[in-house]
């Protein structure tokens, strides 16, 4: 399908994480408004201290807002961990890290959701008051919590796993439950799209509880997808993707792998330089290594023009 020239483009970019929120950063400071809609994982969603926690919405949302540290990715820029440490000194759970500022948004949208507003609605609420304009939007508005069935056999919560246990249980299988209903926000996004972006997030825990989603990768399947390799040099710039390849896929952790866990729905795919292989799809082999803010914008541009050539 032919990607139409860059100011009438509309493009939906999918994703999780920090990764993800880095990209879809240089995608917001490349694209004119109105042409970017961000369609974000919920799987990691999960109560903590009695509020509903959506680590990718805020990470993305604090992105967005220039709040996000440039190193750890998640979390506010220099907030403070008085409640952290009281939480610690009363014996309450101290496992996650909510930091004093980032209660806020939590309190906020706990509070919305037992109003009985949907977490589309509570998101797009966040956003005004953090000043995002980029519409982003949750993938569901019902839960579909991931979990992690480890090598053990035993099945934890996906934040448990990941931050509690720090990633060490090997996994033998990711399951995604609950609901496989996307919005209607979602699906216009997507039915409407020229161009869809899957960020260089998990492809296991991020990417998949929204592809799994109905209707969601048919609405790839007939749009320009490209997809941006999760995987520098065989190693993930942040968390746990490389060894779940190797533990889940069997494979050496690679560009090529990742891509391969997307099969039938690329039209393109973004590698970093040495990364290339014999792929059945273009390559854009360029720095994808996109921690600062000027290395997202330039990656994004380069990434906008190569799904224009692709036809
Ligand atoms: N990640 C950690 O590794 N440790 C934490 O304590 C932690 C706290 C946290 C608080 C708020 C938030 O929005 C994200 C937070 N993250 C933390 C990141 C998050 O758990 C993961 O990066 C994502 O879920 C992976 O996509």
């Amino acid at each position: 399908m032919t990607v139409p020239p860059q100011d009438d483009l509309s493009v939906v970019a999918l994703a999780g994480g920090v990764g993800g929120a880095r990209l879809v950063d240089g995608l917001d400071r490349t694209l004119p408004p109105d042409a970017l809609t961000v369609v974000v994982n919920t799987g990691d969603d999960f109560r903590h201290w009695g509020l509903h926690i959506s680590p990718d919405l805020d990470t993305v949302m604090y992105t967005l807002a220039g709040l996000s540290p440039e190193d750890r990715g998640w979390g506010i820029d220099g907030d403070t961990f008085y409640a952290l440490a009281e939480a610690k000194r009363r014996g309450v759970d101290d496992w996650f890290q909510l930091g004093d500022r980032d209660l806020i948004t939590h309190l906020s949208r706990t509070g919305a959701l037992s109003r009985g507003e949907s977490l589309t609605r509570a998101t797009a609420e966040l956003c005004k008051t953090l000043g995002v304009e980029r519409p982003v939007l949750p993938m569901s508005d019902a839960p579909r919590p991931t979990s992690i069935v480890t090598q053990g056999g035993e099945e934890l919560v996906f934040q448990e796993w990941l931050v509690k246990a720090r990633a060490a249980p090997p996994v033998r299988e990711v399951r995604h439950q609950g609901t496989d209903h996307t919005t209607q926000a979602v699906l216009a996004a997507l039915t409407t799209a020229d161009l869809v972006v899957i960020c260089p997030s998990n492809p296991y825990v991020s990417i998949d509880p929204i592809l799994t989603l109905s209707g969601v990768s048919d609405a790839l399947r007939n749009t320009t997808t490209v997809a941006v390799s999760p995987i520098l040099d065989g190693k993930a710039v942040k968390g746990p993707l490389a060894t779940m390849i190797a533990e889940i896929a069997g494979r050496e952790p690679s560009a090529e792998a990742a891509a391969m866990h997307y099969e039938g729905l690329l039209d393109g795919y973004a590698v970093h330089p040495g990364d290339a292989f014999d792929a059945p799809f273009p390559l854009l082999e360029t720095n994808i290594l996109i921690q600062s803010k000027e290395d997202r914008v330039v990656f994004a541009r380069e990434l906008i023009e190569f799904a224009r050539s692709l036809r």
